[in-house]
C-alpha cells in the first residue's frame, strides 16, 4: 500500500514539474518582432524570455517604467553589451547577429533577469 502511495506521489511530482516547466515556457516565451516592447517594471522584464532569429541584427525596445536605480541598465554579459534605459521612454538597443544559443540579460545587480533565445 505504501509503495503504491509512493509511486503515486512520484508521478504527481513529475506531473507538477512537467506542467510548470511547460507553462513557464509558454507564458514567458515570446517571438521577437521589431515592434516588441520589453516592459521593465516591478523587478521583472516582460516578456522575460524572447525567441529571436539567429544570424540577423535585431533591435530590442525596452520601456522602463521603474525609476529605481536598479532598473537603470540592461546588461548582456555574454555579449559585453549594456545600455542605460531612460525612465518612461522606450530605449532602443541594437544587437549584432547572434549565433544560436541562449543569452541572458539582467540589470546591473542581476535582480531583473531575462533570456534571449536565438535560433
Ligand atoms: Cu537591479
Amino acid at each position: 500500500m505504501s509503495l503504491l502511495v509512493n509511486i503515486f506521489g512520484l508521478l504527481l511530482i513529475a506531473a507538477i514539474v512537467w506542467w510548470f516547466w511547460l507553462a513557464g515556457r509558454k507564458n514567458g516565451g515570446e517571438h521577437y518582432t521589431d515592434t516588441l516592447e520589453i516592459l521593465v517594471k516591478d523587478g521583472v522584464y516582460d516578456p522575460d524570455w524572447i525567441e529571436v532569429p539567429a544570424g540577423e541584427e535585431i533591435t530590442l525596445h525596452f520601456r522602463r517604467e521603474d525609476p529605481s536605480p536598479c532598473a537603470e541598465y540592461v546588461v548582456f554579459t555574454d555579449l559585453d553589451i549594456s545600455k542605460q534605459l531612460t525612465v518612461h521612454k522606450v530605449t532602443e538597443l541594437n544587437l549584432p547577429a547572434l549565433q544560436k544559443g541562449e543569452y541572458p540579460f539582467t540589470c546591473q545587480m542581476k535582480m531583473y533577469r531575462g533570456l534571449l533565445v536565438a535560433g
